[in-house]
């Protein structure tokens, strides 16, 4: 049986919004040919709420993945996560035919008498993702003698720089599984000996150095026991840092220049314009301000970070309580459930924090739900 895994196609992204539609295109029409089945790992979708006409592509393009026969079990990303009472694009997707959600249920697929089991668990905050995973799976009668995948979207602490509290291989391999597909992670990864895969986004959203690598997907083989990695049509991303130690005006425009030059000439041929980054760091001689450098590049993105110290440089936003970093959503979710902890049981900080921002008066509703409750 051959498995394709599919992630992060991040439909609708506003930057590149027709990269996003075509790459993920690429990758499923592709994938319809090439497996007997398609695991989406999440992030279908660039944000919670997508336009009506994003919705409209990734239907029409399901849809014809479906007629091919291939079925496709998806799970829901940190991009498109809402409350619980709340619809996830991905959970709508599911409601129109073109895909089977699976967040926190098991299913068995079966093919000329081989069967393999999925069980998949959209994204959760990554502080909760052990003790979620664990009672989730708690939950389910996992059967034996066949093939067991676990689907996720998280961090895995083992294969990317994230918190303290993020998920690690050693809280995953105490579960009953052979396989760990996971999404959330931009980076294709295959790694036979943890039993791993990642495949990694379908388009560039972070314009980091992760992301300088072919978009893909993967296709696993259950006989052979082997992912591959399948390249799609894609628009290059192309990075490079440049570090400069007391520099003139001159210094930097023309190492920038030549570098850009050197950048484009890798491109050369391709279809589309490649994505170009170039970060500039290290420091400027006296008298000159980072502000004064201009460089006309062209297209390409000039990340000037020139004269910061190291800890203006790696600006980030506050840490949560856990330590660990996220959207301005997840930290003030994190922050108010920590807040609340055994004092208030029956708010949850997640559906207030989704209402306020979808529905103001449903917030009030809602609170006033929870203080008559309580
Ligand atoms: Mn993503």
């Amino acid at each position: 049986m051959k498995i394709a895994i599919i992630s992060d196609t991040h439909l609708g992204y506003a930057r590149f919004e027709d990269d996003a539609a075509e790459q993920a295109e690429s990758a499923f029409l592709d994938a319809a040919k090439k497996s007997d089945l398609i695991l989406y790992a999440g992030d279908v979708f660039d944000v919670k709420i997508p336009r009506l006409e994003t919705m409209r592509h990734a239907v029409d393009m399901l849809r014809k993945v479906g007629t091919s026969g291939v079925p496709i079990y998806a799970i829901h990303g940190n991009h498109e996560r809402r409350s619980r009472d709340m619809v996830n694009p991905v959970q709508l997707l599911a409601s129109t035919g073109v895909l089977n959600y699976i967040h926190g249920s098991g299913t068995v697929f079966e093919k000329n008498t081989e069967r393999i089991f999925i069980f998949g668990m959209g994204s959760v905050p990554e502080d909760l993702a052990a003790t979620a995973l664990k009672t989730a799976v708690g939950r389910v009668e996992v059967p034996s003698g066949m093939l067991r995948i676990l689907m996720i979207h998280q961090t895995i602490k083992d294969f990317s720089l994230g918190g303290e509290k993020d998920l690690t291989m050693d809280e995953i391999s105490g579960l009953p599984f052979d396989l760990i597909v996971n999404g959330h992670i931009h980076k294709t990864i295959i790694n036979h000996e943890e039993n791993v895969l990642i495949p990694g986004s379908t388009v560039i959203t972070q314009l980091k150095e992760d992301e300088t690598a072919p978009r893909g997907y993967l296709v696993f083989d259950t006989a052979t026991k082997k992912a591959d990695f399948v390249e799609i049509p894609h628009r290059k991303f192309l990075y490079a840092e440049l570090k400069f130690s007391l520099a003139s005006m001159e210094d930097v425009r023309n190492a920038a220049m030549e570098k850009l030059a050197e950048l484009k000439k890798l491109a050369e041929g391709a279809k589309k314009q490649p994505i170009i980054r170039i970060k500039l760091f290290g420091t400027l001689k006296e008298g000159i301000r980072p502000s004064d450098l201009f460089i006309s590049a062209d297209g390409a993105f000039i990340d000037n970070q020139l004269n910061r110290s190291k800890s203006n440089a790696d600006f980030s936003l506050p840490s949560t309580p856990s330590g660990r970093t996220g959207t301005v959503t997840e930290i003030a979710i994190s922050l108010l459930r920590n807040k609340i902890k055994d004092r208030m049981k029956l708010l949850d900080p997640a559906i207030l924090f989704d209402k306020v921002s979808n529905d103001v008066e449903g917030a009030s509703e809602y609170l006033k739900s929870v203080g008559n409750s309580s």
